[in-house]
This record gives structure tokens, sequence and C-alpha cells, in this order.
């Protein structure tokens, strides 16, 4: 039988309130034990929490019944005043009435298990969690509303079509379907692909939301690289100095633009060096701009151009530093007087929504999605190339590029939907 766990749900520490949830098949037992009688479904009621003749709190306690609930089993909610000693007395008392303490995440692996959710909603919990941005905070929630789990059975949806076309051809070779039917799943097959690849290639849009968007300032020694960060991130962050080759470190800050979440490094001046130290520096600025969303191409006036010539990418965003002493044309900043900051911002933030914002919701937000992905485009391609020769092979890899699409949301089971399909296809008899 599976246990009856609970766990404190609002952050530890005093606080106004603490709210305490339960979830298992013994929590209405555990609740009149602890509550008396139990409330309505779904509606607050204030009861005196009381254990072993002590009395724990005065609380409002709510009543989900399966399978209504978060996790899909029966579920209770304390909400206790906010007070160390009235959670460890409950928390105390939970323990003492039979349930255990829920590992991390527990909660919403029963949810997943009891079919609540699928596996991407599961995770889409987590992001929510986790959001410090607008835009983090919209994709899990559309993630969580189902949207990522549609993209794909969609895919499956058109994955499968072919698949019972190919089907058909293996297992009633002789019998009342067209001949060469499993060459008539061509075009569906390469219609599946080209949108597999276009989900692909949206250059890393749900994952940046995600994690971050990666924003590199690189540029000559002493261009201004660590002033402007630091002017960027309102702190004194970094440290700025006239000696050349200052910065050695990648220093990451994390902030918000636009409501996209940001990470932005300062890094080592660009030059030959051979300084042990600030050549490693520069081989970490070079890393690190290779992998950059954004470059901002931080450059003082009369700073040469050999260094850039030949790692600036015409996506950079160039930035002229140090305005108030030479007044320059373009992007023209100064980290003293805070003359162009503004404008930095917003031009930042135009790339953000070229880059991150989409019509459709993102198919991958995780690298584990984009792995499947990747493995179900392949066994798509492999699939279209052994159609006209090999039907068994081609319908053996597109159950594998049918497996991998259930993975990434654990809905269904590859089987129950071929068995769906086959039930609602038409083969005569
Ligand atoms: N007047 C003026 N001076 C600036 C400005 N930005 C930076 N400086 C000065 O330029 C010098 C170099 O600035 P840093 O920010 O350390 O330059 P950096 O690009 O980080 O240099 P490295 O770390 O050596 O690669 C310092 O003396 C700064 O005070 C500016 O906008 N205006
Ligand atoms: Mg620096």
């Amino acid at each position: 039988m599976t246990d009856t766990v609970f766990a404190l749900a609002t952050p530890p520490g005093r606080g106004a309130i603490a709210v305490v949830r339960l979830s298992g098949p013994r929590t209405a037992d555990v609740l009149a034990a602890l509550a008396g009688r139990l409330p309505a479904p779904r509606f607050a009621a204030l009861r005196t929490l009381r254990h072993d003749g002590a009395r724990l709190d005065e609380a409002l306690v709510l009543w989900f019944p399966a399978p209504a609930s978060y996790t899909g089993e029966d579920v209770a909610e304390l909400h206790l005043h906010g007070g160390r000693a009235v959670v460890d007395g409950v928390l105390g008392a939970l323990s003492a009435l039979g349930a255990r303490p829920a590992e991390p995440g527990e909660f919403t692996r029963r949810a997943f298990e009891n079919g609540r959710m699928d596996l991407a909603q599961a995770e889409a919990v987590a992001d929510l969690i986790d959001a410090e941005s607008a835009a983090q905070t919209r994709q899990a929630l559309g993630q969580l509303g189902g949207a990522l789990g549609a993209v794909y059975a969609g895919f499956r949806a058109d994955l499968l079509q072919a698949l019972s076309l190919v089907e058909a051809e293996i297992d009633f070779p002789d019998e009342e379907v067209p001949d060469n039917l499993a060459a008539t799943a061509g075009p569906a097959l390469d219609r599946l692909a080209a949108d597999l690849r276009h989900a692909l290639s949206d250059g890393d849009r749900g994952e940046r939301v995600r994690e971050g968007y990666r924003i590199v300032l690189i540029g000559e020694t002493n261009a201004g690289k660590s002033a402007l960060f630091n002017a960027l991130v309102a702190q004194d962050a970094a440290i700025v100095t006239p000696i050349a080759g200052t910065t050695r470190d990648v220093l990451d800050a994390q902030l918000v633009i636009d409501g996209y979440a940001v990470t932005l490094s300062d890094t080592a001046g660009l030059r030959e060096s051979a300084d042990l130290v600030e050549a490693e520096g520069v081989r970490r600025a070079r890393a690190r701009a290779e992998a950059a969303d954004l470059r901002l191409w931080v450059r003082a006036p009369g700073d040469p151009d050999g260094e850039a010539a030949a790692f600036v990418r015409p996506d950079d965003l160039t930035v002229n530093t140090k305005a108030d002493l030479t007044p320059a044309s373009g992007l023209a900043v100064s980290s003293v007087t805070g003359q162009g900051i503004a404008e930095l911002h917003a031009a930042i933030a135009e790339r953000l929504r070229r880059d991150l914002a989409g019509a459709d919701f993102p198919a991958v937000t995780r690298a584990r999605h984009r792995l499947r992905l990747t493995e179900a485009l392949n066994a798509v391609v492999a699939a279209r190339g052994a159609l006209a020769i090999a039907p068994e092979m081609a319908g053996d890899d597109l159950r594998r590029a049918a497996a991998a699409l259930a993975q990434v949301t654990g809905a269904i089971g590859v089987e129950d939907v071929l068995g769906e399909v086959f039930a609602n296809f038409c083969i005569g008899k």
C-alpha cells in the first residue's frame, strides 16, 4: 500500500502562514485524528488541531478527496500559523500518526504516476517554482497547461498515421489494402521530418528563456568592459583599473531585462599575452564568447580592429565606450555619466524579443527534449529511406521515433497509442 506522506509546502522558518500538505490513502484518518470532523471537500474550515491531548494550533483545513486532487490521491492541506514551534508540533504529530515526510518532488511524482499530469507538465511545475522572470513564468505556465504536450501529440499523430500505413502493408500483404501502401506514407513522413527539423531549429528559444539568455562583453583590454558591466548590473561588482589586463576570470551576473532572464558575463580583454594567468583568462573569454547568444563588442575610442576583425560576428552589438571623453556615433555609452545606458538596455531588449519571442510554443525547453526530438527525426529519416525497399525496417524505425517522442511527455506508452490507432484503422475486416 502507498505511504501517506506530508511536507511543509511553504519555505521553512518564521512566517505569517505555513502550509503543510498530506497525500495518500490514510490522509482522511490522519486528518480526522488531528482536526476532528472532516470539512466539506474543497471548502476551507477553521479547526483546532490536537494531538495527545495538547492543542497544536487553530488552523484552516482543506480536504481534497481522490481523485480530484493535485496528486490524484486523498490530499489535505493545513494552513497553520507560521511559527517554528507550531509547525514542528504539527509535523511531529503527523509522524506520530503514521505518515512519513515526503521526498523532494514526491507530490508531483505521484501526480505524474496517477496520470494527473504528463512528464513535461511535471517539469513545468519545477520551472514555475524556479521562475525569476516574466518570460520564464509564461513558458512554464504554458507547459503546465499542456502546450508542450500538444506539440508532441501533433508529431505523434502524424507519425502513427504513417506507421499504420506501413503496418497495414506488412500485416495484410494479400488482403484488401491498396498495393504499395507503405510508399504512400512517403509524403506524410516528409512533412513530419520537415516539422521536426523546424522545431529543432528554433535557436534554442525555449531553453534560452528557461536557462537565461547569455550576453558576453568582449573587446580589447581597457575598452571599459568591466565599467560597463558594473553600470549594467548597477553594482560595483567587477574591478575597474587603468591597467590593461585587469580582468582575468569570467564574472557572471544574473539580471532580468524586459521580462527575460539574462546572464551577463564580463571577460578578459582579448590580446596575446605571455602572462600565463592572463592567457588563460583570454582563452576563457573566447570560449564564453563562442557560446554566447549575444556579444557586446565593447570599443573605446581608438581601439584597433585587429583582434576584432577575425572574431567579430555580424550579429554582435558594437558598443562605443567613454563617450564622455570622445563623442562617438552608433551606440555610445559612458559608464561615468550613464549616458547611453538606457539606449543600450533598449537595444538588448530588442534582441531578446527578436530571439526569444515566438508565435508558437517551443518544442524544446530542456536539453532532454532536444535529445529525444533529434532521435525521433533521425528515425523518421531512416524510415523514409527504407520505406519503398523494406517496409519492416521502416516500421521498426517509426516505432523507435514514436518511443522517442513519447519519452518527452511520458504520457502514453507507444503500445497504447498503437492499439488505439489500429482500433480505428479500417482494414476492411
Ligand atoms: N572617462 C571614462 N573612463 C572610463 C569609462 N569606462 C571605463 N573607463 C576607464 O577605462 C579604464 C579601463 O576600464 P575597465 O572597465 O577596467 O576596462 P576593461 O575593458 O574591463 O579592461 P580589462 O579588464 O583590462 O580588459 C579604467 O581606468 C576606467 O576608469 C567611461 O565610460 N568613461
Ligand atoms: Mg575588465
